[in-house]
């Protein structure tokens, strides 16, 4: 999708500090950290939300769940823990409409979030 922020970075158009892919995956650090780890992962194909990344059939979800882990163990925080965030929505706080998974940890994070 053309005119998509995320599609840009996966196409390199636009610069981003990645720390993590795979052939169809990418990830990347946020640039406003809410945490001192705070990674988003990505399909590199344009899906619009969760819902969007459920309903592909070729295990594009299980990819990025994998990809997110393995972020969290690469950046340190596997076995204090991390949390994956998925904001889905405009009430739910999403922003940008390529889905993303939020990686964050490295410091206690509250229950519920905001
Ligand atoms: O999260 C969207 C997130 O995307 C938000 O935490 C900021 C982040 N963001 C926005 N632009 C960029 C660029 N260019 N690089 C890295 N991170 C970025 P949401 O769940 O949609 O609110």
């Amino acid at each position: 999708m053309t005119d998509c922020l995320f599609c840009k970075i996966v196409a390199k158009e636009i610069p981003a500090a990645v720390v993590h892919e795979t052939e169809r995956t990418l990830a990347f650090r946020d640039v406003n950290p809410q945490a001192p780890t705070h990674v988003l992962v990505i399909p590199k194909g344009h899906y619009e939300n969760a819902a969007a990344l459920a309903a592909a059939d070729d295990g594009l979800a299980d990819a990025v769940l994998k990809a997110a882990h393995d972020v969290a163990v690469q950046e340190g925080v596997a076995d204090t823990g991390y949390r994956l965030v998925f904001n889905t929505g405009p009430q739910a706080g999403q922003t940008v409409f390529h889905v993303h998974g939020h990686v964050l940890g490295g410091r206690g994070l509250q229950w519920p979030p905001g």
